[in-house]
């Protein structure tokens, strides 16, 4: 059914959260009535506060507490679900915690979610799911052996969307590639080498590459993944024909471009000096080495395509860091 911007009351979990928080930010610019739900375990009371300020309704609670999800689904008609134990590390050192908010907690939402007549869900799975996968890019139906309890849970997530959309669910989960951009933590078990690279070499210290920096990843802008979750929460639905899309940019990166693209972009603005050349560390274990979206499904689908370019993102956060202004 077409829906209007306007009137969608859209749920955001994990609203205090990096993506979470640019998403709902949108949202309410976009008109849709918005509550987040956060537990702050890796969100920022900050984000909390600053969008309770723009208008937004605001549920502090963990997703695994039945009267938090309660109170977070009254007057709701869309859930953008993004409340996960997200770090890859810490699934390893405690698999039943990440199972518990990443699998149960969401299977109690989405049933919680059928009481209340609400079956429109956007979920945020992983590129995690693929594992070790052989071929480049990574194409929605090649998924190999997974690596982490982490790469688990969002796939018992797609599972559950699939097990929906059969009961006629409008529901989708998009497998997110390395997310980047403002607001993103550079510290914490949630982070990502962009914001870690772009803080020490703006203060003048050199970056490590873990395992020679030839490793390839997908950075997708987080503006363009809030804008595609907040349409999806919205827009009427043609039924897209799969459970489950990629969200990249289909262009793989190496560290040590990302490294040279950085050092480029610091020179261009002054910044000179030896920490410019990256330090070189051991690899991490269980490090991917490549890993890039398909994206032909997703635009031939959903019409979507990432507007926002690495070197204008990169720019836009080294500004931001120098206090240049963007
Ligand atoms: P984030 O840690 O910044 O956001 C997650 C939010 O969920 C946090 O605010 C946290 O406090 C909240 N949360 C965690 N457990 C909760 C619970 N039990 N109850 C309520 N709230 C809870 O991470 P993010 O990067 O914004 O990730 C958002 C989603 O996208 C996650 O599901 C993550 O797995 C997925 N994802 C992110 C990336 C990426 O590159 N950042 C890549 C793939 C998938
Ligand atoms: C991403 C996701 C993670 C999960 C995983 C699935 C982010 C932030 N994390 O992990 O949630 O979905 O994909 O595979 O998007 N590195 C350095 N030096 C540093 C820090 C990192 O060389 O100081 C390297 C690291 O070894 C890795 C690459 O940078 O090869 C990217 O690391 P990451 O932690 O940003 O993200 P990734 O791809 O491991």
């Amino acid at each position: 059914m077409p829906r209007n911007p306007e009137t969608v009351k859209t749920l955001v979990t994990g609203g205090a959260g990096f993506i979470g928080a640019r998403c709902a930010a949108l949202a309410l610019e976009s008109g849709h009535e918005v509550t987040v739900l956060d537990d702050l375990s890796t969100g920022l009371r900050s984000r909390f506060d600053a969008l309770e300020a723009a208008g937004a309704r605001v549920v502090l609670g963990d997703v695994r507490d039945a009267n938090a999800r309660a109170s977070a689904l009254e007057g709701v008609d869309a859930v953008i679900h993004l409340a996960a134990q997200g770090s890859v590390p810490r699934s390893m050192e405690d698999p039943e915690a990440t199972m518990d908010v990443n699998v149960h907690a969401t299977d109690r939402l989405l049933e919680d979610m059928e009481e209340r007549g609400l079956y429109r869900l956007v979920l945020a799975s992983s590129a995690a799911v693929y594992g070790d996968v052989d071929g480049l890019p990574h194409t929605e139906d090649l998924v190999g052996a997974r690596q982490s309890p982490y790469a688990d849970s969002k796939w018992a997530n797609e599972q559950a969307v699939l097990r929906r959309r059969q009961q006629g669910w409008e529901a989708i989960a998009l497998r997110f590639f390395n997310v980047y951009g403002p607001g993103q933590r550079s510290e914490g078990p949630n982070t990502g080498v962009i914001p870690i690279f772009v803080k020490k070499m703006c203060a003048k210290e050199a970056p490590t590459l873990f395992g020679g920096g030839s490793q390839t990843r997908d950075f997708v802008h987080v503006d363009d993944v809030a804008r595609l979750l907040v349409r999806l929460a919205s827009d009427a639905w043609s039924h897209p024909p799969r459970a489950v899309y990629n969200v990249g940019t289909g262009k793989q990166t190496s560290l040590l471009e990302l490294v040279q693209t950085l050092a480029a972009a610091l020179r261009a603005r002054g910044l000179k000096g030896d920490h410019l050349i990256p330090l070189m560390g051991p690899a991490r274990s269980g490090d991917l080495d490549h890993s890039m979206a398909d994206l032909a499904a997703i635009t031939a689908d959903l019409g979507w395509r990432p507007t926002v370019s690495l070197d204008d993102g990169l720019g836009e956060l080294i500004d931001a860091r120098l206090g240049h202004g963007v």
